[in-house]
């Protein structure tokens, strides 16, 4: 059965389901115009396992759980949502899965009375709005286009880990002679593929298209001292990225990495203005909407919350019940200790695959199949491609959820067979209207502190961890200069803490990080506490996207 991913992942991955002996089901890859070889990658096959697991769902009932099957758990949300009638309800759906149909729940929530959906995400929202104030649209170019280049410049995508087959398609154009230059804090896994790799300092990249613009003769940024000083480019990778851009032409790939940081917005405006200016933006990529492609579901007037303000909304008093659709907000937003102690505070429905530690929190929650539970449609948000599927395995969806709610709520959702939905809607086009803007730099370092990045592993995505990869380079990686000067050794045990909160680990020394760097991966707990205890909420540039890279923390022994 030919079959496709709706994780949170650039890639979309398409591939077939082959079943094998004693109901064992197997992923094999489909050929693609960007990569050699077929594949899949590693993760799949343990989202597949991972979400067979039979955890049961539950409802809260004198302060008591009592566990129940998912039709029962939707039952008694709905007798809740009766209950509140006339109070605020929040809504928000996570990445779990993209898929189009997931847009289902955005119909029926929409027209539960005083009913708020969240402005923003903790993804990609930042750049998408530099894209929207500087193009009018968010698009990617047909990836195609790179065939043209002779540099490709990566901005912060580590593609090896997070976007394989990209990755597979920069091999590929590496083999028809285009050099790679990779810009990362960070020396990830994607710096193998790299011709050259450039260290740059965290949130100055603005800085450095800035500068690299006028060491070209195409506007007034900073000179090559403040270019070097503020950046930590060398001189000379600054002289090869100034011919690099002289003789063009030159791919840019920005990543997400970069926009989370209180200047994130201001970062992509700045690297799309280098690649406008060098008559590169036919080949200038960031990420394009996965559904951009489908027919919007229509949903009811409804109220709308900045994701800025979440957790000050909540203290307030303002909602009585919170509804969490495929997120894990007390694992993947700022401020974890503050979600837990909120949400227990108030009535809390999580649908999910597990029960996470959000679905901890819940007073009711109901577990679902997953993606491989139900037919959906979705497209790549970095290649122009879109993707179907039917169902493949008959437990309990999220659709079935919405059904179910749907009758018993009196509400009309009007879910259509996968068969009608077809990507119809052309791709718009960039407009051209780019603005002066200042340049913006991240928070400033501060005496003492170092710096957390907390960015993604290859073996899990997001929270969904499967349990044999949960010690994996469950580590903090501190440079060999910070491990000298603060006498640490591989293997140590390490508090990082600030007024936020306090996360226990391991040291790996690792030239991964430079020195005032901590790199931690993100989302799943550390031996105490996870990354997000220690980072606050705060927006970027842009007003609805959050700041996770702007976090300062203190380290000592335990
Ligand atoms: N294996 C795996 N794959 C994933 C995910 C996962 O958790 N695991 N998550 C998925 C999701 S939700 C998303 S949004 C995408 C994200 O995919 P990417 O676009 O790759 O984003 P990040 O991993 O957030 O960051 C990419 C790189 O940016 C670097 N970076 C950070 N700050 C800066 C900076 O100031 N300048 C520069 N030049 N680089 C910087 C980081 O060190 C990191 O290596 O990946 C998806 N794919
Ligand atoms: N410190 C730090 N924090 C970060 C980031 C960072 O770089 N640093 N990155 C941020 C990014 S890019 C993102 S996208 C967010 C992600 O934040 P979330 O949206 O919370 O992402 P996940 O952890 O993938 O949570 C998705 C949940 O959906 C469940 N799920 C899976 N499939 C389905 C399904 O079909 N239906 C339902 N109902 N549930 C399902 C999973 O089990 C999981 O619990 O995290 C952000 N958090
Ligand atoms: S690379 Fe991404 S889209 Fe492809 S199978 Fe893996 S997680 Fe899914
Ligand atoms: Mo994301």
């Amino acid at each position: 059965m030919r079959y496709f991913c709706s994780k949170d992942c650039p890639d979309c991955c398409e591939f077939d389901i082959v079943s094998g002996d004693g109901g064992k089901v197997e992923f094999k890859g489909i050929s693609r115009s960007y990569a050699d070889v077929p594949f899949v990658c590693t993760k799949l096959k343990d989202f597949y396992d991972r979400e067979l697991l039979e955890t049961p769902s539950f409802y809260t009932e004198s302060g008591h759980r009592v566990t129940c099957d998912g039709p029962s758990a939707t039952t008694a949300f709905s007798e809740s949502l009766l209950n509140l009638e006339g109070s605020n309800i929040l809504y928000m759906r996570g990445s779990g899965s993209l898929g189009y149909m997931m847009g289902a729940w955005d119909q029926l929530m929409s027209q539960v009375p005083g009913c708020y959906f969240i402005e923003g995400n903790p993804c990609d929202e930042t750049g998408s709005a530099a894209h929207e104030k500087d193009f009018g649209v968010c698009v990617n170019p047909p990836h195609e286009n790179l065939e043209n280049v002779s540099t490709i410049v990566i901005f912060g995508r580590n593609a090896k880990v997070t976007s394989p087959h990209l990755y597979a398609y920069l091999k590929r154009l590496k083999k028809m002679g285009k050099k790679i230059i990779y810009i990362d804090p960070i020396r990830t896994e994607t710096v193998a593929i790299a011709d050259h790799y450039i260290r740059i300092a965290p949130g100055m990249d603005g800085m450095l298209a800035a500068g690299l613009l006028n060491l070209l003769g195409k506007g007034a940024g900073p000179n090559v001292d403040k270019i070097i000083d503020k950046t930590s480019v060398t001189k000379d990778d600054l002289d090869l990225l100034t011919a690099t851009f002289e003789n063009g032409p030159v791919g840019v790939i920005t990543g997400f990495g970069l926009q989370r940081y209180t200047n994130g917005m201001n970062t992509v405006q700045w690297i799309n203005r280098l690649a406008v200016e060098t008559g590169n933006e036919p080949y200038l990529y960031y990420g394009r909407g996965s559904k951009s492609r489908f027919h919007k579901w229509a949903t009811a007037d409804h109220g709308a919350v900045n994701i800025g303000t979440i957790l000050n909304q909540l203290e307030s008093g303002f909602f009585d019940m919170m509804v969490i659709v495929g997120a894990n907000p007390v694992m993947t937003f700022p401020e974890s200790v503050r979600w837990q102690e909120l949400l227990k505070s108030i009535q809390t429905v999580v649908v999910d695959t597990h029960q996470t530690q959000t679905a901890e929190c819940a007073d009711i929650f109901v577990r679902v199949g997953g993606m491989f539970c139900q037919q959906d449609a979705q497209g790549s948000y970095f290649f122009m491609e879109e993707a179907k599927r039917e169902r493949f395995r008959d437990d309990y969806s999220d659709l079935d959820m919405v059904e179910q709610l749907s009758k018993l709520l009196n509400k009309r959702v009007s879910i259509p067979d996968i068969s009608d939905i077809e990507p119809e809607l052309p791709e718009k086009e960039r407009q051209f209207d780019l603005k002066p803007i200042a340049i913006k730099e991240p928070k400033a370092e501060q005496e003492g502190m170092f710096r957390l990045m907390t960015g993604s592993a290859y073996h899990y995505l997001n929270s969904q961890v499967p349990e044999k990869y949960m010690d994996k380079d469950n580590v903090v990686f501190l440079s060999l200069a910070d491990s000298v000067e603060f006498e640490f050794s591989n293997g140590d045990d390490i508090e990082l803490f600030n007024d936020t909160g306090r996360l226990q680990s391991t040291v790996q020394i690792s030239d991964k990080v430079a020195k005032g760097v901590l790199l931690v991966y993100k989302n799943r707990p550390s031996a105490e506490g996870w990354t997000n205890m220690l980072i606050e909420m705060a927006l970027t540039d842009s007003g609805e996207g959050l700041s996770y890279y702007d976090t300062f923390v203190r380290i000592r022994k335990i």
